[in-house]
C-alpha cells in the first residue's frame, strides 16, 4: 500500500528532550543516593514515566505514595528544563521533513509516550503541523505494545500498512513493527537495527528517499 501518513515519536526524533529526561532522572537518583549513568539512561528511551522510575530504582521498593512523589519530583525537574525549549531546539532536518510531508498532501501524527508532549510541541512552535496527537494520556498499554501507534493511525483514519513510524527507541521500533507499520529507526544499529530503514538522524533526509527505500 502506498505511504499516506507519518507518525513521529517526539523525544529523540523531533527534539533532544532525551537529554533533559536524563538530567531529571540523574538529579533524582543523586538525591536518593542511587548510581545512575548515561548508559543506563539509554534503557529508558521511549519508556513511560512509571516504568522508567522502576528501572532507575533497580529493584529498590518504596510504598506507592512515595513512588508517586518521586515521579512528580522528576517531572518537576523535567518541566524546569523544558521551559527553555524554543523553535531552535528542533533537531536538524525535522522541520524541513515535516513541511515536505505536508506539502505532499500526506498526514502527520505524533506518537509519543510523554505526558508533556503537547507542551513540548507548543514550545517548538510546530503544533499546527500535526493532524493528530497521540501522547502519554492516549492509551493504557505503552510501547513496546503497538497501541499508541494504532491509536495515532486511527486518528489519521489510515491503516498501519499506509503509515511510517519514525522512532529513536528500541521499545518504539518494536511497537511499530508489532502494529504492522513501516518503521524508520533514528540512531545506532544496536538500538534501532530492527527498523526497515535505519538512518543516523533526519538531517538531509528527503521524503522521496524514505518512500523509495521503504516501498521497494
Ligand atoms: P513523560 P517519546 C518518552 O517520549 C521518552 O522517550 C521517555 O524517556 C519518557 O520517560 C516518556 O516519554 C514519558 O515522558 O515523563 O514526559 O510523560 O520518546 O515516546 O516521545
Ligand atoms: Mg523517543
Amino acid at each position: 500500500m502506498p505511504i499516506q501518513g507519518f507518525i513521529f515519536d517526539l523525544d529523540g526524533v523531533i527534539t533532544d528532550t532525551a537529554e533533559y529526561h536524563y538530567r531529571a532522572w540523574k538529579r533524582l537518583a543523586d538525591e536518593l543516593g542511587i548510581p545512575f549513568t548515561r548508559e543506563e539512561n539509554e534503557a529508558l528511551r521511549g519508556i513511560p514515566r512509571r516504568e522508567s522510575l522502576l528501572l532507575m530504582l533497580k529493584g529498590r521498593s518504596y510504598p506507592e505514595d512515595v513512588l508517586t512523589e518521586l515521579m512528580e519530583r522528576k517531572n518537576g525537574y523535567y518541566l524546569e528544563f523544558i521551559r527553555e525549549i524554543s523553535p531552535c531546539d528542533l533537531l536538524p532536518g525535522a522541520r524541513e521533513l515535516l513541511h515536505e510531508i505536508r506539502a505532499a498532501g500526506l498526514k502527520i501524527a505524533l506518537g509519543s509516550a510523554s505526558k508533556n508532549a503537547r507542551e513540548v510541541l507548543e514550545r517548538l512552535g510546530i503544533t499546527d503541523l500535526f493532524d493528530a496527537i497521540a501522547d502519554g494520556y492516549s492509551v493504557t498499554r505503552q510501547k513496546p505494545a503497538p497501541d499508541l501507534f494504532l491509536h495515532a493511525a486511527r486518528l489519521l483514519d489510515l491503516p498501519p500498512t499506509a503509515c511510517v513510524v519514525v522512532e529513536d527507541a528500541t521499545a518504539g521500533v518494536e511497537a511499530a513493527l508489532a502494529g504492522g507499520f513501516y518503521v524508520v529507526g533514528i540512531g545506532p544499529q544496536e538500538r534501532v537495527g530492527r527498523a526497515h530503514l535505519v538512518i543516523p538522524s533526519l538531517s538531509g533526509i528527503r521524503l522521496q528517499d524514505i518512500c523509495r527505500r521503504l516501498e521497494q
